[in-house]
């Protein structure tokens, strides 16, 4: 395979969809994760014929299938060059003294363990070859803390300061550690928020022009685009109608 390597995690929709397409169009060879077989079987025709797709279904929560999945990819898989970790969620906006242990877990579980299960399994082949590129999904929650975004801004705090851990630690083998700070994204996060509450999700787009997932692919494409002595470190994208975590010019 002549093309450069992508690997996205959470591609069945949202962000890590349009990357996935974006990269493709660069002329990445496409590696696709997610738990929605049918989605990630339904990407591949989207994809264009001059890309090779390999699709993986795993949790992102299961440490040994992780491992095992990643650390079995067939040979010509192996020279993962951009590594997207974007598979997370919310779940639940609830103060913290009526959160959900399972919203919680689910959310560390996530956000946090399972990006660096995936790290974990891809960043050795990185080191070796002293190449590569990685992009943390991270959000304005790990910037600023909101009501009711306790836990989840605690993972997305957790992203940050694990993505600048990378970028120190695996600054003697050249690889670009990237961070991606997101505003408000009208993808399927609210509707995951609220618990497939079609209202509510809708709602909190409402008023206001919200970023699309493209909007977070295209920095992506300028990130992987840069020359060797380049890179983005880290980047907070907003709404213009937003101007911090809690504050957004709606007009209702
Ligand atoms: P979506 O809900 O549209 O996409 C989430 C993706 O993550 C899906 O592909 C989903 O795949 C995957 N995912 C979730 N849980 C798991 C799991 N346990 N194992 C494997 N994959 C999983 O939301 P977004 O595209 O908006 O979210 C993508 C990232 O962007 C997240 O990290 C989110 O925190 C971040 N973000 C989003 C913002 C927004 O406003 N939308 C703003 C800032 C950051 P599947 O369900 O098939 O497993
Ligand atoms: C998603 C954006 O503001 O809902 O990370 O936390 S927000």
């Amino acid at each position: 395979m002549e093309n450069k390597i992508a690997l996205v995690t959470g591609a069945t929709s949202g962000i890590g969809k349009a990357c996935a397409l974006t990269l493709a169009k660069l002329g990445y060879n496409i590696i696709a994760t997610g738990r929605r077989a049918d989605r990630l079987k339904e990407l591949a025709a989207e994809l264009p014929n001059e890309v090779e797709y390999l699709p993986l279904v795993f949790d992102v929560r299961d440490r040994e299938k992780v491992l095992d999945i990643l650390g079995a990819l067939p040979e010509e898989w192996k020279a993962i060059d951009v590594l997207i970790n974007n598979a997370g969620n919310a779940h639940g906006l609830d103060p913290i003294q009526n959160g959900s242990l399972d919203d919680w877990d689910a959310m560390m579980d996530i956000n946090v363990k399972g990006l660096l299960y995936v790290s974990k399994a891809i960043i050795p082949g990185m080191t070796k070859r002293k190449s590569g590129i990685i992009i943390n999904i991270g959000s304005i929650a790990g910037k600023e803390v909101y009501p009711n975004g306790n836990v989840y801004c605690g993972s997305k705090h957790a992203v940050d300061a694990i993505t600048n851990g990378m970028r120190i630690d695996l600054n003697p083998f050249g690889l670009k550690v990237i961070a991606i700070h997101p505003g408000l994204v009208e993808t399927e996060f609210s509707l995951v928020r609220f618990k497939g509450d079609e209202k509510r999700s809708e709602s909190v787009y409402q008023g206001f022009e919200p970023l699309l997932a493209q909007d977070i692919a295209d920095i992506v494409e300028f990130a992987v685009t840069r020359p060797p002595h380049v890179v983005i470190a880290d980047v907070v994208v907003l709404p213009t109608a937003q101007a911090s975590a809690t504050i957004v010019n709606k007009e209702l």
